[in-house]
């Protein structure tokens, strides 16, 4: 798109301060020029070309464009017939630097907010600027509109009219059809008349739309007191600030028109959301809080960069009480619509306003973010996940899976919380689940292989960490190989527990016959379990069963002493009593000893416990063992009952979800 800006009036109203320069060279503010703000505004919009009529005082135009550095081409066109002729000469002069061109046509002395000059330059059809809120000028320009077009443009139309100022965006065909009609009348003689006679000349309406700006600036100055007025404007306008919140680590084109939108309503501060929050809604950061902070200060457009640690706005709204809060209107549903909702309360409040923008949803945006999943779920990513996530949150849920697509329900479950959102973090591949969905008893009867082919499948579509019920362990001299090929699948930690012989599920208790190991034999499992362990961020936690089996408080915290000793990265201790005393108990003694190893816990039977008491007793991971496997054996029984009852499906229908509700969850390639 090329620009033409007409300068070849001399603002005889100006007075004094066109006594030896064009009024474009007015100054605005303590830095700019008219003149060299728009030309700031049109590079910054990325327009490269400019073709810039001149007159009076061409001289000292063309040296003080040149001297201004915009990185724009420019060309200068003189009308030699300035003084006597009107702007409409001027573009008759410059018509052959404009043929066949994009144009956007404005006036020399007009002052305008970025927004104004995006939008008009967005605008798919040719457009002129106009406002539906300002008062009709008595004689300045104003628009006729007839069913959404411009029908004319002049001063002495009042009638089903908008203010209107000389900003055009025209499209090639109309531009020239424009140029034809201002050659016919310059070149009858007609030199003195606006160009838009000449625009009015042309027949019908329906090429022209008026873009409404509104109360935004968009003014020419003709009188010092146009310019006191405007300059005041302009100040208020360029300590306007705008607050964005951004989570995203990947940084692409809709994300940098968005900033750049954004910096067009003002002064730009980003908030950069934290690990934590970013990764209660959606997936784990791949690049962590401090480096993206120092990836948005690298942008030109951001003027400060403020760590946002909640989903909730409201803390940095109500400390930098930003005038706009910019955002994609991705937000206006699902999970992030309370968030925006006391946005727009504590922006009322302030007297802030929100803007969003569309969504950016191309494809290749989607594949970048379908890419960054891949790298999430990559054996190196997912593994190392665990700790940051226990670093990061102090205490981390894990729900159980078994299946790609119970594993999908644990990736993608969410639900909205406190003005913020909950998802789980981890994902537990247990023996108990996984043997039952097989048919089969929880005593290790499905080999390692089967398991790990569990683990795989799970793999493949999820990237949250993975902690696997390693069983007992098995002999040591297979721990090694298992701890390997866990580690190299992803997985980030394994929970061995302090059982020998045949193993049974713990919340059988002592109703069956079960051996725990000794400390020695078992320490000696950990300890080689680490010495074959080939990365810094995996993890062994040793289970003690010494509570199941009743053996007592005193052997369970030995026990956890020792297994420390030996090289356990966690602890975790298991109950199957309702009251949660003894866990609790537990975990006082532990932490008064140690502050450091995790502890974990499986709350199937102490249920009533929430996470906040956890954490507040020092528990660091809470593992919701078996629940999906419990509440879906239930409705798939109920379901084939049904069927049976009825000798049909239509009743049992009620109960089932749609599968395209299904299919959702699962990601397309
Ligand atoms: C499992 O889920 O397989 C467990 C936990 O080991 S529990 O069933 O409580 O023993
Ligand atoms: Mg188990």
């Amino acid at each position: 798109m090329k620009a033409l800006i007409l300068n070849s009036g001399l603002g005889h109203r100006m007075g004094a301060l066109t006594s030896d320069q064009p009024k474009c060279m007015t100054e605005i503010s303590a830095r700019e020029t008219i003149l060299s703000r728009q030309l700031r505004l049109l590079a910054e919009a990325g327009v490269r070309d400019v073709v810039m009529t001149t007159g009076y005082f061409d001289q000292v135009l063309t040296s003080y464009c040149r001297g201004l550095e915009t990185g724009l081409n420019l060309t200068f066109v003189n009308n030699p017939r300035y003084a006597e002729t009107n702007y409409i000469y001027s573009i008759y002069c410059a018509r052959e630097h404009l043929r066949g061109q994009e144009l956007l046509l404005m006036h020399g002395d007009l002052v305008f907010e970025p927004s104004v000059l995006a939008e008009i330059m967005a605008s798919p059809e040719s457009s002129v600027k106009v406002s539906s809120t300002l008062p009709l000028p008595e004689k300045d320009f104003k628009a006729v509109i007839r069913d959404g077009w411009v029908e004319r443009i002049g001063v002495p139309f009042f009638e089903n009219a908008l203010e209107a100022q000389a900003l055009y965006h025209l499209l090639p065909a109309d531009a020239d059809r424009w140029l034809d009609r201002i050659a016919e009348l310059c070149e009858a003689g007609e030199t003195s008349c606006y160009a838009e006679e000449a625009l009015n000349r042309l027949t019908g309406i329906g090429w022209l739309r008026p873009l409404d700006a509104g109360d935004r600036l968009c003014a020419e100055i003709d009188t010092p007191e146009d310019l006191k007025a405007v300059s005041a404007r302009l100040a208020e306008i360029e300590n306007r600030t705008v607050y964005l919140c951004f989570s995203t680590d990947l940084i692409h084109s809709g994300h940098i028109a968005l900033l750049r939108r954004a910096r067009q309503l003002g002064k730009l501060i980003v908030g950069v959301l934290g690990d934590e929050a970013v990764a209660s809604y959606k997936r784990f950061p791949l690049v962590p809080f401090r480096e993206r902070m120092a990836l948005i200060q690298s942008l030109s457009m951001v003027d400060q960069v403020v760590p946002q640690r909640t989903l909730s706005y409201r803390e940095n709204l109500e400390k930098y009480r930003p005038d706009f809060v910019v955002h994609g209107d991705d937000w206006v549903t699902g999970i992030q619509a309370p968030i925006r909702r006391e946005v727009q309360e504590i922006l009322a409040a302030q007297g802030g306003k929100l803007v969003e923008f569309p969504y950016a949803r191309e494809e290749s945006y989607a594949d970048l973010e379908k890419r960054a999943r891949l790298e999430a779920a990559t054996p190196d990513f997912r593994r190392g996940r665990l700790k940051k996530l226990l670093a990061m949150k102090g205490l981390v849920t894990a729900l159980e899976a078994h299946s790609g697509l119970t594993g999908l329900l644990v990736e993608e479950t969410r639900v909205a919380e406190d003005g913020g959102a909950k998802q789980f973090d981890a994902m537990w591949i247990s023996s108990l689940c996984d043997s039952t969905s097989r048919g089969k008893p929880d005593i290790e009867l499905v080999d390692m292989t089967s398991r790990f082919r569990t683990v795989d499948e799970i793999c493949e579509v999820t990237t949250k960490p993975i902690i696997f019920d390693g069983d007992t362990g098995g002999m040591t001299e297979h721990f090694v190989y298992t701890v390997r090929s866990l580690e190299r699948m992803g997985v980030s930690m394994v929970i061995i527990e302090d059982k020998t012989g045949l193993k049974k599920n713990s919340l059988f208790g002592t109703e069956v016959v079960q051996t725990q190991d000794s400390i020695e034999h078992f320490s000696e499992k950990i300890a080689a379990g680490k010495r074959a362990q080939r990365t810094k961020d995996f993890m062994i936690c040793a289970r003690i069963e010494s509570l199941i089996l009743e053996r007592g408080m005193e052997d369970a915290l030995a026990r956890a002493f020792a297994f420390v000793q030996a090289g356990a990265d966690a602890i975790m201790i298991h109950s199957r009593k309702k009251d949660p005393a003894e866990i609790f108990e537990f975990a006082e003694r532990f932490r008064r000893v140690n502050q450091a190893v995790p502890l974990v816990v499986v709350p199937t039977s102490f249920n009533a416990v929430t996470e906040e008491e956890f954490r507040a007793r020092g528990v660091n991971v809470v593992i919701y063992a078996n629940q999906l496997t419990r509440s879906a054996f239930p409705a798939m029984k109920r379901t084939a009952e049904t069927i049976l009852r009825n000798h049909r499906a239509q009743e049992a229908d009620e109960g089932c979800m749609p599968f395209r509700d299904i299919i959702r969850l699962i990601p397309e390639e």
